[in-house]
């Protein structure tokens, strides 16, 4: 490890496990709740406490989902999966009979317009917890908050005698952005489908709906695409990655275990493929795509914009037809990624050519293009989502894409880009877009960020974290906590209700959750972190 603090379970955790058969409400040995009602990340649109009311799980409480849903009683287990290690209780998933709440409850009902597909409403009474959605995907996102109004000891993945409150009160709640997302590259140091899917996990508690997986670059091709079979056992394979140590692909099995694991937690998977440039792995692999038929040596150096497909070669729309229709019949979700960044050996002439063949092929398979900013260079139909990656505030390319209709991903790398270093003294990440501390990566607005993007324009927040530094489980986490959870209450939460002072008190709540699962955050001087 390079030098980052591992955490380690607490003394705590270990002293608290006592009898296997205690019932906390029975004996009074508990503590307290720790958590209030507005301690919730990201902060939710309206909270009323009620100091009078709790609600305590006990050894009976049944978790009753609506009648004939199969998708909330898929919620349900979810939500007694994730309650049941802690608790030791059975936590049976049954239908809810009535609608009088007792217990925890996930109901389908109409609330309204206003909380739309992924809003949610949250009661909780001395009789019990009651989550009201119009879909099941709503009940998931009131089930996250339900895990976060639990005492942090929730977290443990053995039996405590906490008390297990849930603080009184109402809260109604719903997302400013459709799409929230965050981007992990798996090109430049290969991670496993167990380290996505626990990333999958902790993205899930923010309520990110959308996990871009940056998929093939210079140094790697982490995708089988059958009718292509080198790039993988060749392009992934061993030597591959930044300094030669990041080989390993996902088979198409394992991708659609990714994509369908993502999409129980109501998170689509982006899959991105990027060209015309960062394309050396499949260059290298196959001479044939070369515009000399001269296959370049593989590169494991971290250099960009050196690369490009061949753009007045056949084969090279042959090519990128297969992968895109492979990974297209491998992609439930809308969006397909197609890069179009530092494309800096192509000319601009080319460029356009390219993507001029290449985005209706994206729309053949039945998907929308996304690519990074550069795209709108090429004037594609206005459906192409353009995701803003600069560090400037001006992009008049950019403005004018969105005069003529295009919707954007705010990304600004010295915002958003969880590989930026906190500080000189990170000891992972880069640094060309600047240091990028919690309360940098918190304060600023999506909605009016870029002159002449508007908060319309804005479909979603996407925090990429690129690898090239990055090789295992820990170093993710230490460079995405706590920043991920600042971008994902931007990307959720309503402007007005965001306020650095409040958020780091909120923040620092997070930690214990944090330790008790075993996250390698990182520890800012910025937040009161609780103990
Ligand atoms: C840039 C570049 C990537 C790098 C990343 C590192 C974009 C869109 N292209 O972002 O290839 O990995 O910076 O921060």
């Amino acid at each position: 490890m390079t030098g980052v603090a591992v955490v380690l379970t607490t003394a705590l955790a270990m002293t608290t496990a006592t009898s296997a058969t205690a019932d906390p409400s029975s004996t009074g040995a508990a503590t307290s709740a720790e958590t209030a009602l507005t301690d919730v990340v990201p902060a939710p649109v309206e909270v009323f406490p009620d100091a009078e009311a709790e609600y305590r799980l006990t050894p009976w409480t049944p978790i009753r989902t609506e009648p004939r849903s199969a998708e909330a009683h898929k919620v349900g287990l979810l939500l007694a999966e994730s309650l049941r290690p802690a608790t030791g209780y059975p936590l049976p998933v049954v239908p809810a009979r009535s609608h009088k709440p007792s217990g925890i409850s996930l109901l389908l009902d109409n609330v309204g317009d206003t909380l739309g597909r992924e809003g949610y409403r949250i009661e909780v009474t001395d009789d019990g917890v009651t989550i009201r959605a119009n879909t099941a995907a709503g009940l998931f996102a009131g089930t996250q908050t339900l895990r976060q109004l639990l005492p942090p000891d929730i977290e443990a993945n053995a039996r405590r005698t906490t008390a297990w409150t849930v603080p009184g009160g109402t809260i109604i709640d719903h997302p400013r952005f459709a799409y929230r997302g965050a981007m992990l590259d798996i090109a430049r140091h290969f991670h496993t489908p167990d380290e996505i899917k626990s990333y999958i996990d902790e993205l899930a508690r923010f309520k990110i709906n959308h996990l871009h997986l940056h998929l093939t670059d210079d140094q790697g091709w982490r995708i089988e695409i059958e009718s292509w079979p080198r790039l993988t056992t060749v392009g992934g394979g061993p030597g591959t990655g930044v300094d030669g140590v990041g080989a390993g692909f996902l088979t198409k099995e394992q991708y659609s275990d990714i994509v369908a694991y993502a999409a129980d937690r109501y998170i689509t998977v982006v899959p991105e493929i990027d060209m015309p440039g960062h394309t050396n792995s499949a260059l290298s692999t196959y001479a044939e795509l070369n515009c000399d038929g001269i296959a370049p040596p593989p590169r494991t150096d971290m250099a960009v914009g050196y690369s490009s497909l061949c753009i007045g070669k056949e084969i090279t729309y042959e090519f990128v037809e297969d992968v895109i229709r492979e990974v297209s019949e491998l992609t439930p979700g809308p969006y397909l990624h197609i890069g179009g960044d530092e494309a800096h050996v192509t000319t601009p002439e080319d460029y356009r050519l390219f993507m001029r063949r290449v985005l209706p092929i994206v729309e053949k398979y039945g998907k929308r293009p996304f690519g990074w900013n550069e795209i709108v260079r090429a004037e594609p139909a206005t459906a192409t989502v353009a995701q803003y990656w600069g560090t400037s505030t001006d992009n008049a390319e950019l403005a004018d894409a969105v005069a003529r209709g295009h919707r954007v991903i705010m990304s600004p790398a010295n915002k958003t880009y969880l590989d930026m270093k906190y500080n000189p003294d990170t000891p992972l990440g880069l640094s060309w877009a600047g240091y990028i501390e919690v309360r940098d990566s918190y304060e600023w607005n999506p909605g009016d960020h870029v002159t002449g993007v508007g908060e319309d324009a804005v479909l979603g927040v996407e925090a990429p974290l690129w690898s090239e530094t990055l090789r295992s489980s820990d170093h993710i986490e230490y460079m995405a906590f706590p920043r991920l959870a600042a971008v994902a209450e931007l990307a959720w939460s309503p402007q007005e209700a965001r306020d650095w002072t409040a958020f780091r008190e909120r923040l620092g709540k997070q930690a214990p959750r944090w330790e008790e699962r075993g996250i390698d955050f990182y520890r800012s001087p910025e937040v009161p972190w609780q103990d």
